[in-house]
C-alpha cells in the first residue's frame, strides 16, 4: 500500500515552501519533491527535525531526527541520522526546486516521519565533514528560515 505525506513550510522571513512525500510500499525509498522559495541563491540545509512541535517557532523542533543515535552526515552515508537530506540549491530567482529519493526515510512503521518537523536552513550543510564537533550533529548549516510539521495527505 502507497503512503503520502505533505508539509507546508512557513517561516519568520520569506522563505516558504511545499514538500510532498511518497513511498510505494512499507519498505520502499521515499520520494521527495517539491519547491522553496525566498532564498538566498546556493546550498541550504534541508533535514527531517525530532519533534512535530513548532509552538516556539522551528527551534521547538529538536535537533535532527536520529533514532538509531549515530553522528550526522550525507544523505548518501550509511551512517547519518535518518533526518539527513543533505542540501537543496536555491537558483539565482531565490527558489528550490526538491527532487530527492531516500532509501532511510519512511512514512510507515515506528520511525516514520510523520509527525516530525520539516526545516530549510540559512546555510549549506557541511554533511558532518566540518572537522568540528558541531559539523557531527549540525552540519554548521546556521539558523532554521521555515519548518513545518509533515502531515498524511491523500
Ligand atoms: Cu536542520
Ligand atoms: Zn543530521
Amino acid at each position: 500500500m502507497a503512503h503520502k505525506a505533505v508539509c507546508v513550510l512557513k517561516g519568520t522571513e520569506e522563505v516558504t515552501g511545499t514538500v510532498y512525500f511518497a513511498q510505494e510500499n512499507d519498505g520502499a525509498s521515499v520520494k521527495v519533491t517539491g519547491k522553496i522559495t525566498g532564498l538566498t541563491p546556493g546550498l541550504h540545509g534541508f533535514h527531517v527535525h525530532a519533534f512535530g512541535d513548532n509552538t516556539n517557532g522551528c527551534i521547538s523542533a529538536g535537533p535532527h531526527y536520529n533514532p538509531h543515535n549515530k553522528n550526522h552526515g550525507a544523505p548518501t552515508d550509511e551512517h547519518r541520522h535518518v533526518g539527513d537530506l543533505g542540501n537543496v540549491t536555491a537558483g539565482a530567482d531565490g527558489v528550490a526546486n526538491i527532487n530527492i529519493e531516500d532509501k532511510h526515510l519512511t512514512l510507515k512503521g515506528p520511525h516514520s516521519i510523520v509527525g516530525r518537523t520539516m526545516v530549510i536552513h540559512e546555510k549549506e550543510d557541511d554533511l558532518g565533514k566540518g572537522g568540528n564537533d558541531e559539523s557531527l550533529k549540525t552540519g554548521n548549516a546556521g539558523s532554521r528560515l521555515a519548518c513545518g510539521v509533515i502531515g498524511i495527505t491523500q
